[in-house]
């Protein structure tokens, strides 16, 4: 039942807002071509896999309300255009992601302007309608918000009918409801086109923890079997990573049929921890997620990740703090799985909500007028004044940008850092919990990685077992530059560390 898909995982992954990112033709709206423009920039950076944010036609600026999704929305760019930065793309190694959101619709899709025109309608039942009655008697006029949605009424008004549609998220996004088979295969053929007619490399799939409404969610897990099954035999070599924006323990079952999902609680856990300065049992935290997917899938895919376009940017989380900016990359790219950077993440962007200022556009030059920079928002939080443009980075050793590209391509290089299908991380005890120690078993060459997630330096113990682990890989600490020289790691400081390679010879002999 699971393919062993290990040889093409992409190793490392970027989120691309489109609206934002790179605009092609000074309409000020990021465009496919403005990303056709930066592939090589992204190959330079190390990136295997590209999620773009939806591109089909919406009413909205985010675009996750979609009206057609067979189209590219006329602001992004034409198909031609999306098939030119696929071929771009897997000529330099890109796998890309659709965002496929098929949990709810735009009103404005024909589906919904035929359902709402009466109840005999054939796409009425592509929807969820109830009378009144119905919903006071189910008792599910209101709902509990989740992270996700702070909707608490969730059933909407359609002028001159005595029933209501759900939308979980706004009113201008009704869920659709598959109980409806001719709906299953309207996405049956959503996902065949995309995958074989366009051959994109596979989908991320939104809200998926939501396809089935709360009062039947135990459908949702099931409904993803389904969905596997026809992307499985479209293009076996086909990727999915679902967002289930849940605790781990929801999260697992998903991992049934989807080969990857989204880590949230891992992201917040890193966040909280970058904040406090404390390690709050992480690594063991993670074991024990682990042994939980594992029981659904023997090859899931962790997709890790510090934030991504629904959170805060990390930058603002650890408030424009460059050490700590660094430290974030430090663990996320050290740690198992599919790591998937938020874009502009690599220079240190900043963003706080509401929604539109956590993805502002990205600063290629320090030029106020350079066509390429978006300009459909005007930045609160990411500016020259706040951040350093990618421009004025790529040349400076000690910047954010070349932090990333370093661990980056050190973690492809590295066997135990990019361990993705089976992946193995203990604890290593430091004796003190503003330090965070972890070990990477591996066959080849086993790692240990230490961080400071303090404001002061601290003195450490390392345990026997590991005391051979002492050149060092990678440091942000000047003091350690090719070998562990003392025991004391500088305030925010990261060191990655493998057997010293005269010690690993004898040993061998
Ligand atoms: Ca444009
Ligand atoms: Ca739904």
């Amino acid at each position: 039942m699971f393919a062993d898909k290990s040889a093409s995982i992409p190793k490392v992954c970027y989120e691309i807002f489109v609206r934002s990112f790179c605009d092609s033709n000074g309409d000020g709206i990021g465009d496919l071509n403005g990303i056709i423009a930066k592939l090589d920039y992204l190959a330079d950076l190390g990136i295997e896999a590209i999620w773009l944010t939806p591109i089909h036609p919406s009413p909205s600026y985010h675009k996750y309300d979609v009206t057609d999704y067979y189209a590219i929305e006329p602001e992004y760019g034409t198909m031609d255009d999306f098939r030119r930065l696929l071929t771009g793309a897997h000529e330099r190694g890109i796998a890309i992601y659709l965002d496929l959101i098929i949990n709810h619709t735009s009103t404005l899709h024909p589906w919904f302007r035929e359902a709402r025109k009466s109840k005999e309608n054939p796409y009425r039942q592509f929807y969820w309608w109830m009378t009144e009655e119905q919903i006071d008697h189910l008792g599910i006029s209101e709902r509990e918000t989740s992270d996700d949605s702070q909707i608490v009424y969730p059933w909407h008004e359609n002028p001159g009918d005595d029933e209501k549609y759900y939308g979980l998220f706004y009113k201008g996004m009704p869920d659709l409801n598959f109980h409806s088979e001719a709906l299953r295969e309207e996405i049956a053929k959503i996902v065949r086109f995309w995958l074989n007619d366009v051959g994109v490399d596979g989908f991320r799939l939104d809200a998926a923890r939501h396809i089935y409404p709360a009062w039947d969610n135990a459908e949702s897990v099931t409904f993803w079997d389904f969905f596997s099954k026809i992307v499985g035999e479209a293009k076996p070599s086909a990727f999915t990573v679902g967002e289930v924006w849940a605790d781990t323990e929801e999260v697992a079952p998903y991992f049934r049929s989807l080969n990857a999902t989204f880590h949230f609680d891992l992201s917040f856990a890193l966040q909280r921890m970058l904040v406090a300065g404390r390690d709050e049992q992480i690594i063991d935290k993670l074991q024990a997620s682990f042994q939980l997917f594992r029981q659904f899938n023997p090859l899931f895919v962790n997709a890790i990740m510090l934030t991504n376009h629904d959170q805060e940017r990390i930058g603002s989380v650890v408030e424009g703090n460059i050490e700590k900016i660094k430290l974030a990359a430090s663990i996320l790219l050290t740690l198992p799985g599919q790591p998937y950077l938020y874009y502009g993440e690599e220079i240190g962007m900043l963003g706080q909500k509401p929604d539109p200022h956590i993805r502002e556009p990205f600063l290629w030059t320090t030029d106020p007028d350079d066509p390429q920079v978006t300009n459909w928002i005007a930045p609160e939080f990411t500016t020259p004044k706040t951040v350093a443009p990618l421009s004025q980075q790529t040349g400076d050793p000690a910047s954010v940008f070349n932090h990333y590209r370093s661990l980056i391509s050190l973690r492809k290089n590295e066997p135990a850092l990019h361990q993705i299908l089976a992946p193995h991380i203990q604890p290593v005890q430091l004796g003190d919990d503003r330090l965070l120690g972890y070990f990477l078993p591996h066959a080849t060459r086993p790692l240990m990685i230490l961080h400071n997630l303090g404001d002061s330096e601290i003195a450490f113990q390392i345990p026997e077992d590991k005391s051979l682990l002492t050149e060092v890989l990678f440091s942000t600490d000047p003091s350690h530059i090719t070998r562990l020289t003392a025991n004391r790691l500088s305030p925010h400081s990261s060191v990655i560390l493998a057997p010293e390679r005269n010690v690993q010879r004898v040993a061998e002999q």
